[in-house]
């Protein structure tokens, strides 16, 4: 099975929790998602967990490490976010084609805010713009189509 890890802002903000947890459940056609919680409206940026940060964080590098696919919703600013991206894009330079991590990067430029060209100028990633629950749809079932 598939192991998909999907990356959404925490700390940076939850304004788009029901978004993740529609994107989360579309991607469940296609292989585990190891990070349900991220779409979890219960799950607020200032609260309360009984793990440590450097525990969050080993965890979830772990998580990175072992999945084949990250899926990342870029467009509210997370420090989490891109720094998940870029460590799974600095990764995939030490490995070969087959064992590389296929990276999808959602932006809806209807937002109104720039992305950053840390993100949108990055080769190592394929990186598609939306407006609605609907189009995200297509891009993730195109992204998956392809290999
Ligand atoms: O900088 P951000 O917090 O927005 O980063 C979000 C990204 O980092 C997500 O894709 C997660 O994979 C990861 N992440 C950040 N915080 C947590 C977390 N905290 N639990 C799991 N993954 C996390 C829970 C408690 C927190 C509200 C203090």
């Amino acid at each position: 099975m598939t192991l998909i890890y999907f990356a959404g802002s925490i700390t940076g903000g939850r304004d788009d929790v029901e978004l993740y947890g529609q994107i989360i459940e579309h991607q469940k056609k296609y292989g585990k998602v190891l990070t349900e919680h991220i779409g979890n409206k219960e799950l607020l940026a200032s609260g309360e967990t009984n793990l440590s940060d450097p525990e969050i964080h080993d965890r979830d590098m772990g998580f990175v490490a072992l999945s084949k696919v990250l899926v990342a919703e870029v467009t509210i600013p997370s420090l989490g976010v891109g720094y998940e991206i870029g460590r799974s894009v600095e990764r995939n330079t030490m490995l070969c084609k087959e064992e590389m991590q296929r990276i999808l990067c959602l932006h809806r430029p209807s937002d109104g805010r720039r992305l950053s060209p840390m993100i949108a100028g990055c080769e190592g990633l394929t990186l598609r713009e939306y407006t609605n629950i609907e189009e995200a749809r297509i891009h993730i079932d195109d992204f998956f189509a392809k290999r």
